[in-house]
């Protein structure tokens, strides 16, 4: 019984010095946990990113192809390369559409129609066009068949509606991917 006692005070004043950390230790404890949240964060940074050959901008990337498809053939075509026909949601997105596709000097196909007549959508979402750039006069629907996004070399790079059966380059968009992190060294 009374080993007991000092075998347990014994232990009890081991255990409660084992977790009685001085403002040393303390604090190299704290560095370590910011040190390891800021290398946390970096390594997030740098795993999101665009694949080769896809160009960044505001969180997206971008795949501008020359090849010439229909709009049909050029939708399908992005969501094989892990992407959508691009959906353009605002105008510094458009003006930076503008300037990269000035670079080729083509028109390109963009992710929208108007299968049901005057009701444009985004393919991607199925979400309406709000922001839109149409060159003046357009979308005017010619021959009664203009269903798809074009984003028209001759009108400055502004949006006009397409037969969907005409062949243009095309941008594909997608997220960034989750490239995995390796040690390199
Ligand atoms: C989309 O536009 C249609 C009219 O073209 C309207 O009836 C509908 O409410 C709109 N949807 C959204 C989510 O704004
Ligand atoms: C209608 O749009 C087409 C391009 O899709 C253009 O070639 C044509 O000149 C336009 N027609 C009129 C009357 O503006
Ligand atoms: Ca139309
Ligand atoms: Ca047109």
């Amino acid at each position: 019984m009374f080993v007991n006692v000092i075998l347990l005070s014994c232990c009890l004043s081991l255990i409660s010095a084992e977790y009685c950390l001085g403002s040393e230790e303390e604090s190299l404890l704290n560095d370590i946990k910011s040190a390891l949240q800021t290398l946390e964060t970096r390594l997030k940074d740098k795993s999101l990113r665009c694949s080769p050959g896809w160009k960044e901008y505001a969180h997206h990337c971008y795949n501008f192809i020359s090849t010439p498809l229909t709009w049909n053939a050029a939708e399908r075509a992005c969501r094989k390369i892990g992407g959508y026909l691009v959906k353009v949601d605002d105008e510094s997105e458009s003006n930076w559409l503008k300037q990269q596709a000035n670079v080729e000097e083509r028109s390109y196909w963009a992710g929208a129609a108007d299968f049901t007549e005057g009701d444009w959508r985004w393919i991607v979402d199925f979400s309406n066009v709000t922001y839109t750039d149409w060159h003046n006069g357009q979308p005017n629907n010619s021959g009664g068949h203009e269903d798809c996004l074009e984003i028209k070399k001759t009108y400055n790079y502004q949006w006009n509606d397409a037969v969907c059966t005409a062949t243009n380059g095309y941008i594909c968009e997608s997220e960034k991917v989750n490239l995995k992190v390796t040690n390199c060294n």
